[in-house]
C-alpha cells in the first residue's frame, strides 16, 4: 500500500504542487491520479475520496483521506519524522509553520490577479496595489524567516514545507514578472532551481492542452528559470537503449539530443523529458 495522491493540472494548480512537492522533495514515494480543472474529472474521481472536494487530496496507506494541502504536510511530517519536512529546531519549526499557515490562509489578491501558469512569463502584468501589497507583506515575512533562522536561500534552514508552500508564488513571480527585492529574487531563482520544481514542471509543460481560463494578453518573455538542453522528439522506435529508463519496459516513443536517440515506454514519459532533461536523474545517467 503506497500513498495516493490526487493532483489537477500540473501546469496551474498551485495547491496540487505544494502537495506534490511534500511527497517528492523529501523522497516519500505516492502515487498519483491526475484530473483536468474546469471539466467534471475532478468531481468524479473526488467521489472515491469523500469528504474531498479539491485537490491535492491524500489517501493514507491506512486509507485516511487528508484534503487539505496544511493537513497533508503535518500528517506526513508526523508519519516521516526522518523526511525533514518540518525543520528539528524548534524555533526554527515555529518560523516554518507560521509562513505556510500565512501562506495556506492568505495573498487572495496575488493569487487571484495572478494565477499560477507554469507554461509562460510575461514582462508585465499591471499588478494592482492589492498585489503589491501582498508582496511587500511577503518580503517582511520571508526576510523576517530569514533573520529568525539565520538561513541563506531556503527560510528556515534545509529546504522545508514552508517553502513547499511558497513554490507557488515563487512561479507566479517568474511568471507574471513581479516586482521583488534582489534577495527574494534570489529565493525565486532557487526555487525555479530546485529538481522537483523542475520536473513538476516538465509534467506540466507536457500534460493537456492550454486552459483558456489562464490565457493573458501580456507581452510574453522567456521563462527566467534554468534554460533545458535542446532535446525534441523524433519519429520511430530506432533507440540506443532498449528499455525504457523510468519503468525497463520496452521503447515505444524516442527522442534526440545532441545527436543520441534515447527512447521511452509512453508519450508522457518521452515528451516530459524533452520540456527540461536534465530535470530527470534517471536519464541524466543513461546520456552520462
Ligand atoms: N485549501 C485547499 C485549497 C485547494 C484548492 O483550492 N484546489 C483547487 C486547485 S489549485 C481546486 O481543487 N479547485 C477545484 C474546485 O475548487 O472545484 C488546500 O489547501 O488544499
Amino acid at each position: 500500500m503506497s500513498y495516493d495522491l490526487v493532483i489537477g493540472d500540473r501546469a496551474y494548480s498551485s495547491w496540487s504542487l505544494r502537495g506534490w512537492l511534500l511527497f517528492d522533495a523529501f523522497g516519500i514515494p505516492v502515487r498519483t491520479h491526475s484530473a483536468r480543472l474546469y471539466t467534471d474529472e475532478l468531481p468524479t474521481l473526488l467521489k472515491s475520496y469523500p469528504p474531498a472536494k479539491t485537490a491535492p487530496t491524500m489517501r493514507t496507506p491506512d486509507g485516511v483521506v487528508v484534503p487539505e494541502t496544511i493537513a497533508i504536510a503535518e500528517e506526513l511530517a508526523s508519519r516521516h519524522p526522518e523526511a525533514g519536512i518540518w525543520p528539528t529546531d524548534p524555533r526554527t519549526r515555529a518560523v516554518a509553520r507560521v509562513l505556510a499557515a500565512e501562506m495556506h490562509a492568505g495573498f487572495g489578491a496575488l493569487r487571484n490577479h495572478c494565477p499560477m501558469n507554469l507554461r509562460v512569463s510575461y514582462t508585465d502584468c499591471a499588478p494592482p496595489d492589492a498585489v503589491l501589497a501582498d508582496l511587500t507583506r511577503l518580503e517582511l515575512i520571508w526576510d523576517w524567516a530569514w533573520e529568525q533562522t539565520g538561513s541563506d536561500v531556503w527560510l528556515c534552514g534545509n529546504y522545508s514545507a514552508a517553502d513547499a508552500f511558497f513554490a507557488p508564488v515563487a512561479a507566479r513571480i517568474a511568471t507574471y514578472n513581479l516586482p521583488v527585492s534582489p534577495r527574494a529574487m534570489d529565493y525565486v531563482q532557487a526555487h525555479l532551481a530546485h529538481p522537483s520544481f523542475r520536473r513538476w514542471r516538465a509534467m506540466g509543460m507536457v500534460d493537456g492542452a492550454d486552459q483558456e481560463f489562464y490565457r493573458r494578453d501580456y507581452p510574453r518573455r522567456p521563462w527566467p528559470g534554468p534554460v533545458p538542453l535542446p532535446a525534441r522528439a523524433v519519429e520511430g522506435i530506432a533507440a540506443e537503449n532498449a528499455a525504457c529508463p523510468y519503468s525497463g519496459k520496452p521503447v515505444t516513443h524516442v527522442l534526440e539530443l545532441s545527436g543520441r536517440r534515447i527512447g521511452f515506454c509512453n508519450a508522457f514519459c518521452r515528451d516530459k523529458t524533452v520540456a527540461d532533461p536534465a530535470a530527470w536523474p534517471a536519464f541524466m545517467a543513461l546520456v552520462g
